[in-house]
């Protein structure tokens, strides 16, 4: 799938995206949904997973997404935090079926302080899994930070779209 064309008007350059969030919260799946452009590289380093693509904005313009994914080994924090530090735009991806994933979006958010709210989102995965959906209780977590939530499901394709308008309307404010 191609979201070409609803990303529009996104400034041309390098725009870093941090994409961070419980193990298995499904962030790997969420990328290989959300960014269908050309492939760059990868590397895994010091629990720091970089995966670079570059995204179609419109007909006339590309972003550069750099692709930040990161394991919750302790002795790897310093190294996470110096790798994010150059991330323009963030994604705190938790499970919408795990209470406890949705807890952990309080742990990441702070990896991220650096980045202003209106370049942040939560983003919850694996919608197609969610029976009954605890509106109540993330949106008291996610409010607490001022920082939107959108609810996804990778498997099925729900609000992607969506999700990549809003990472254009934040590379727009980069
Ligand atoms: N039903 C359903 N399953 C999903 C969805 N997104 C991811 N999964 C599944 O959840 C599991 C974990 O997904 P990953 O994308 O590997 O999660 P991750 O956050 O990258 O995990 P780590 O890299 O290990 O931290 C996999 O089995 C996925 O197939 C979704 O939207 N719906
Ligand atoms: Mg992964």
């Amino acid at each position: 799938m191609h979201y070409r064309g609803e990303l529009t008007h996104t400034k041309p350059g390098i725009v870093k995206l941090a994409v961070i969030g419980a193990v298995a919260a499904g962030k790997s799946t969420l990328i290989a949904k959300l960014v269908s452009g050309a492939y760059i590289d990868s590397s895994m380093e010091m629990g720091v997973d970089v995966s670079s693509w570059m995204i179609s904005v419109d007909e006339f313009t590309s972003i550069e997404a750099s692709l930040f994914e990161f394991d919750e080994h302790e002795e790897f924090k310093f190294f996470q935090a110096a790798a994010v530090t150059g991330a323009r735009i963030a994604l705190i991806v938790f499970d919408c079926s795990s209470f406890e994933s949705l807890l952990a979006v309080e742990e990441w958010v702070g990896m991220v302080s650096n980045i202003p709210h209106d370049r942040k989102i939560f983003v919850g995965t694996k919608l197609d899994l969610c029976d009954d959906v605890d509106y109540d209780a993330i949106h008291e977590i996610t409010s607490r930070h001022g920082i939107d939530f959108l609810l996804v499901s990778s498997k099925e394709g729900t609000n992607i779209g969506t999700l990549a308008r809003r990472l254009g309307e934040m590379a727009q404010r980069v």
